[in-house]
Parts: structure tokens; sequence; C-alpha cells
């Protein structure tokens, strides 16, 4: 069996998908995703210009190989975007392996564990009240889990995760388009002050069963991690997100010596190396590496079982920041993982995206049942691609109040 061709595709309904199709001489085709949100172009270009070429002639079902003759074999390994690009293809292989095997990909990992997959929802609001009628939406829905993002009172431009208008989804495509990123304000001492307040609103009103988590988006000190991680104790968050910068995994130690909150990180890593010191000295509790940045299912699967021998959980980066493809491929994971903790999921079932990406993936009751149908399940049409093209964004850039520059 050979490699006979391969196709990058950029585009989508409001988000930058990238989506690689791989072709071979027995007619089956597999699908990856190598979306790197606000630099689409980039993976977009190394596949292109230096992977395809790679792959024509190699037998698909050599994934492994595969992936570690462009891992290992790379003099300059790794990073966001080569990741990604391996990840694409790494995907497609496995998609394309499992067609031939006529069974759906979980099949392959070991089976499923369970029915359903936990997911949590975004909920998010410029100011509190706003907030509180989002999670009542959702839990509406049925949806077990949601992460509560809330506008700080007294902060001139809304915090991370909310819409600048009231009452506006936020959209990582058409809220960062343009030809310069958008600065935001962020002031570390009105957030401290507000979100122990807003997390006792949200637990009074909801009562214990709801899963409640947040995303604080790097923006803290170690110190101030713990000191926050210590006051939202009593709220029982499922998870604390990104507390701190995620390359200084010693800053968690510090974190860890104060609270108990459960910790969850990993969202821009792109490799094992990245996860280890933070698996293995158990300073996180969830693992929120991707399969798109972080490889693909090979090296997605090594994390998720080094993860398991410490107890850490997985709690895998979700849509819209990557495709209905790469989602495919978290939720065959998903549905295989001993450790498997959460799943991320923003409702991305818009008719243009479901015709653009058709599957029988589902989410019923706050909980993600995947496909059975062969391979990642998920289909590509390339009529309904061929309507949209590249718009260049920028994710935004956080200042304090004089201008020194802050992390995002
Ligand atoms: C966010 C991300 O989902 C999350 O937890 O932190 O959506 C992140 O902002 C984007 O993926 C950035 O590309
Ligand atoms: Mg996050």
């Amino acid at each position: 069996m050979k490699i006979t061709a391969a196709e990058v595709f950029v585009g989508g309904p409001g988000k930058n998908y990238v989506t690689l199709k791989i072709m071979t001489d027995q007619g089956i085709y597999g699908l990856g995703d190598a979306t790197l949100n606000n630099r689409e172009t980039l993976p977009a270009a190394y596949l292109q210009d230096y992977l395809i070429p790679c792959l024509i002639g190699r037998d698909p079902r050599n994934s492994e190989d595969i992936w570690q003759y462009f891992y290992r074999g790379a003099y300059f390994r790794g990073g966001p975007i080569a990741m990604a690009a391996y990840g694409a293809i790494d995907m497609a292989l496995w998609d394309i392996k499992a067609k031939l095997a006529d069974m759906p990909l979980y099949q392959l990992f070991g089976g499923k564990s369970r029915e359903g997959a936990l997911v949590y929802a975004h909920a998010q609001g410029t100011d509190l009240e706003e907030l509180l009628d989002s999670i009542a939406g959702y839990q509406e829905q049925g949806y077990k889990a949601v992460r509560v993002q809330c506008g700080i009172p007294g902060m001139p431009s809304a915090s991370y995760g909310v819409s600048a208008q009231k009452g506006k989804a936020h959209n990582y495509i058409t809220d960062f388009q343009g030809d310069a990123p958008h600065e935001e304000i962020w002031d570390t001492d009105k957030y401290l002050r507000f979100i122990p307040r807003a997390l006792d609103r949200i637990r009074g009103q909801f009562g214990d069963e709801l899963k409640l988590l947040h995303d604080v988006h790097h923006r803290l000190l170690p110190r101030e991690a713990a000191q926050l991680g210590k006051e939202l104790e009593p709220y029982r968050l499922f998870w604390l997100e990104d507390p701190t910068p995620a390359e200084d995994p010693a800053a968690l130690r510090l974190i860890r010596q104060h609270t108990t909150v459960p910790i969850a990180i990993g969202e821009v890593f792109n490799s094992l190396w990245d996860c280890k010191q933070l698996i293995e000295e158990r300073l996180i509790d969830f693992i929120r590496i991707s399969a798109t940045y972080g490889g693909g299912i090979t090296h997605l699967k090594r994390i998720v079982d080094l993860a398991a021998l410490h107890e850490v959980r997985t709690g895998f980066h979700g849509a819209p920041s990557h495709s209905p493809i790469s989602m495919a491929a978290q939720a065959h994971l998903n549905a295989w993982a001993p450790n498997f903790g959460i799943q991320e999921y923003l409702v991305l079932d818009t008719p243009e995206c479901d015709a653009l990406f058709p599957s029988e993936h589902r989410v019923e009751n706050g909980l993600f049942h995947v496909s059975d149908q062969p391979g990642l399940g998920v289909d590509f049409d390339e009529s309904e691609a061929r309507r949209y093209s590249y718009k260049r964004g920028f994710h935004p850039v956080a200042r304090l109040e004089d201008g020194t520059l802050w992390n995002y």
C-alpha cells in the first residue's frame, strides 16, 4: 500500500481550519488537522513545501516510522508549527489504518472504556449577571461542566475568554481578525479581588453538582496563583487552568505547596518533553495538550500513558481552536483512555461546519458520544471547502495599565 498524493486546504466558516487529506493507491484516504490558531498558513506551508513530498510512495500503515522519520529526522525538532504538521499527518494515517480495519479508531487502542465522555462548555459574561445567565443556559442544555469566565469590574477592557460586547459569543477568528493584534488591559489586583466573589455567587446559585472550571490564561505570578487557589478551595473547582505561564514548570511547585485546587495545564505544549516534569512531579492534575499541536495520536497516546502512571487525567484542548477532525481524534482517545478526565467542547455544530466536516459524533446531555463509523468518523467536503479562503487574524496582546506588556 502506498501514499499517492496529499493536499492541504486552509479556510472554513468563521475560522481558518488547516485540513490535510492523504490519498492512497487503494482508494482509501485519511484526514488530519493542522490548525494553529492565527498562524494557520505556517503548518500548511511546512506540509506543502517539505513534508508531503517526503510522504509520497511511503506505506501509510507505518505511522510510527513515519512519525519518527519526521520528528527525529528533523535537526530542529518540535515547536507548534512542526508538531501541528506532523499531527495532521499522523491523524490521517490512523484514519487510514482504522478504515482498513473497518473499525472505529478507538477499537485499535483497546476499545471503549465509557459510554460517553464528559465535556465542558464555555460560559462567559461581560459581567456577573450575564455569566450567570450563560451558565444557566448550558445547564438547561444538559451540560454537567462549564468553564466560567467573567469581565472584571473596573478593568478597562474585557478579561480573557470574554467577548468585548455584551451578549456576543466569543469567536476565535472573527474577534481576532485584522492586520495587528488588538490590545487588552490587565489588572491582577482587580482580578484577584473579584474572582472569589464571583465563584461564591456561582456556587450559591447553581449548587454542588455542577462542575466548575476557570481559566486564568497564564496571567498570574506563582505566589498570586497560590493565593487564588487557596481562596477558591471552598468552591471546589473541577480545575484551575493555566494559573501561570506554562513554560516554567517549577512555578507549580510553589503553587502546590499552598493549595489543593486541581490544576490543568498544557494547551500551548507541543511535546511529551513539555509535559514530562509537570506529570512526573505530580504538579498538575489534568494535561491539556491537543492532538493537533501535540504531534497527533501517536505522540498524544504516549503522553496519556505517562500521565496515567502519575494519576494525571486528560483534559484535552478543544474546539474551536482545532477542527472537528482533531476533535474526532481526541474523541477516540477519550473513549478509550483509562485516565480520561474531561474534554473541552465549544459548540461547533453550525450548519456550515457540519456541511464541511460531516460526522456522526454527537454531544448529548453533556457527554460526547464517539461515532462508530470506521476511521476517525469525520469526513471533509471539498466542494464546501472551496467556499472559504484564509483570513488573517491575531491573538490579542495584554498590557498592564501603565503599558507594560503582560502574558496573553
Ligand atoms: C483557551 C484557548 O480554550 C481555552 O482554554 O485558553 O481557547 C486559547 O485562548 C486559544 O486556543 C488560543 O489560540
Ligand atoms: Mg485555556
